[in-house]
């Protein structure tokens, strides 16, 4: 197929510009954001549309309404590792391939986690603002907690999971982890549920998929089980943790603390968490640098040109 015959929906501008760019040079591409009543647009562009371009991102991903109003579609490439906001069993039911963008985020989802573990448990963030607001000149900053001989608690041992583990390891963590299934391979300690992990865990650092086989797996008795000195790290997705029961957590001092980058409702976060000097909060950003963005664009790309030409896609979830 000549590529410029080719259809494509863009989905939001939050895709990188140059990926956008790309599309554009290469396809015919329809940019869905910018259509001014959106069911009038599908109505009338929807037919034309052979691939969805979108992203792992709860703003976006594929309704199974988006999917039908494209009743021609045969592909979706999103942009991001996680697939929870397409909607599988309608792409699988008109059999669309769908592709994703692992490993090439792995490094630096796994900094963020740590970053926000050290954060939180350093109290960075909160010694900075206690700086700038000079404070310092009325005393020093509290204590926080040292990291080192500490159990790193890992929910979901894949290759993000095990980049977290190793940068961990560097700092003279022990290593536990929940998966389902066993990893012969890793020389970590294997819990045989989530309770026995947080338990055990200092800091439960969350690298589990969303969706609705984990859906608020992080409930208040995980919580109870993490204990008043235990800090909770979100780098997978909010869906996977009970908010209000991490509110209340927090709140009752049930857990010392949170370093959180995806939300319930992104982009929405509740006041009771921004309030808070114990919770380190950042906008969903641990695949967004530079160098992981253009690898992420690149092979949304390189899974669109295969399609594209007939030839098997790179990275493909279904
Ligand atoms: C987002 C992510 O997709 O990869 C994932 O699953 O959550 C992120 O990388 C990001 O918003 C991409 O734009």
């Amino acid at each position: 197929m000549a590529l410029k015959q080719c259809n494509v929906l863009i989905r939001g501008k939050f895709l990188p510009p140059q990926l956008i760019a790309n599309i554009e040079n290469t396809f015919t591409a329809f940019r869905l954001w910018e259509a001014e009543d959106e069911a009038a647009f599908l109505a009338e562009n929807g037919a034309k549309i052979e691939i969805l371009v979108t992203s792992g991102n709860a703003v976006m991903g594929a309704s199974a309404a988006l999917i039908a109003a494209l009743p021609n579609l045969k592909a979706i490439c999103s942009n991001g590792v996680g697939y929870d906001s397409i909607d599988m069993e309608a792409a699988r039911a008109r059999q669309i391939v769908v592709t994703n963008t692992p490993e090439v985020l792995n490094a630096c989802v796994a900094d963020l986690g740590m970053a926000l573990l050290l954060d939180v448990a350093r109290r960075l963030s909160e010694a900075d603002r206690f700086t700038r607001a000079g404070h310092w000149q009325q005393g020093r900053f509290p204590l926080s907690s040292k990291i080192g001989g500490k159990v790193c608690g890992i929910v979901g041992l894949g290759s993000i999971g095990q980049a977290v583990a190793r940068r961990a390891q560097a700092f003279d963590m022990a290593i536990h982890y929940y998966n389902p299934r066993s990893r012969p391979d890793v020389p970590y300690i294997r819990h045989d549920t989530l309770l026995s992990l947080a338990q055990q865990a200092d800091f439960l650092v969350l690298t589990l998929p969303g969706g609705p086989a984990t859906r608020q797996i992080i409930n208040a008795e995980v919580l109870a089980a993490l204990g008043p000195q235990g800090y909770l790290i979100n780098i997978a997705r909010g869906s996977v943790v009970d908010q209000q029961a991490l509110i209340a957590a927090l709140e009752g001092g049930i857990i010392a603390g949170a370093g959180l980058d995806v939300f319930e409702h992104e982009p929405q976060v509740p006041a009771a968490l921004r309030q808070r000097d114990n919770v380190v909060i950042t906008p969903h950003i641990a695949s967004s640098t530079h160098e992981t963005m253009a690898a992420m664009a690149d092979l949304v790309f390189e899974n669109m040109l295969a399609f594209a030409q007939g030839n098997a896609v790179l990275t493909r979830v279904l």
